[in-house]
């Protein structure tokens, strides 16, 4: 039986992974941990404690306590927010990881989830369906921090055989909690001001590509990535996850579909160079060979689910 934590359960991945878990795995056994207390359905469905991640022995204490065998560690300053505070992003980005590797290894949390991100790609990699292998200079704080995060991962893998397993993220798209602080955010936010306003102000120009996922797709290929027979593995860096691409301007044409009225601005702020500098589309074929990749949601499916829920949500507010 798994008894699996949960590192960052009140962020935007946290909180819908938490919960997937525990239709697995049963509520007692998925302990939730953040440095801020989490949405409701969190703290209902299973124990949740406030815990730093950054503090290494109440981390270590913890695993051995509740006798932790798998960790998913989600806590990271994300792209955006880390351009403004570079060092400090570079301490927390690395340190929770760092705690994270080395209290696996000193207990018996052996198994070990880390989300990387096609944020390690830079502006030297092939922009067109950047392979899972190939040139890798990412120029932001947050993505040298995942560039290196992927090495230790493999390092703990090969050298005390932790089970490091990690996919490189898309932007992510959700309903129930926002992400704060990242540059794919505006295509989240881009939903919540459709329904509220009928208009958006992008900060990014019409024409920028990036790839992005649906959360359900990249919540089901993160548990089926950890739930894959370690012998399917070919590799213990990051496996490139590629979702849906496209731009501000094909998404706000998704919207227009459903609210024919709805009008989008261009303001690109410092974000705009961050995106420049990352993949437009990418090559998931190796996932897909070793553990299976698969994904649900297209555009139009996505637009329309995302607004559904949303005016729900609101409604009910
Ligand atoms: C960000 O925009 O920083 C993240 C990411 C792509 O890792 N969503």
């Amino acid at each position: 039986m798994e008894r699996i934590l949960v590192i960052g359960s009140s962020g935007q991945i946290g909180s819908e992974l938490v919960l997937a878990l525990r239709k697995i795995h049963g509520g007692e056994n998925v302990f939730a941990t953040d440095i801020k207390y989490p949405p409701k359905e969190v703290g209902k469905t299973g124990p949740f404690q406030i815990l730093d991640v950054l503090d290494f022995n109440n981390l270590l204490h913890f695993l051995v306590r509740h006798k932790i065998t798998q960790v998913y560690n989600l806590a990271a300053v994300l792209s955006g927010n880390a351009e403004k505070i570079p060092l400090q992003a570079w301490d927390i980005n690395m340190k929770a990881l760092m705690n994270t590797l080395e209290a696996a290894r000193q207990s018996d949390a052996k198994k070990l989830f880390w989300p990387s991100s096609i944020a390690i790609f830079g502006p030297t990699t092939p922009m067109e369906e950047t392979p899972q292998l190939t040139v890798m200079e990412p120029n932001t704080v947050y993505g040298i921090s995942k560039l290196a995060g992927e090495r230790w991962g493999e390092y703990y893998h090969n050298r005390y055989d932790i089970d490091f397993r990690s996919v490189r993220y898309p932007g992510l798209i959700s309903y129930k909690t926002e992400p704060g602080g990242g540059t794919t955010d505006y295509a989240v936010e881009i939903f919540f001001e459709a329904i509220k306003k009928g208009m958006y102000e992008c900060f990014l120009s019409e024409d920028t590509g990036l790839p992005m996922m649906f959360m359900d797709d990249a919540i089901n290929n993160t548990i089926k990535l950890m739930d894959c027979d370690s012998s399917k593995l070919s590799l213990r860096s990051g496996y490139n996850m590629a979702g849906i691409s496209f731009t501000p301007k094909t998404l706000s044409e998704a919207i227009k579909k459903h609210i024919p009225d709805f009008s989008i601005s261009y303001k690109p702020d410092f974000r705009q160079a961050i995106a420049d500098s990352w993949p437009a589309s990418i090559d998931e074929s190796v996932a897909i060979a070793d553990w299976g990749l698969h994904t649900e949601y297209d555009l139009d499916r996505m637009t329309a689910v995302m607004l559904e829920k949303i005016r729900e949500q609101l409604e009910e507010a």
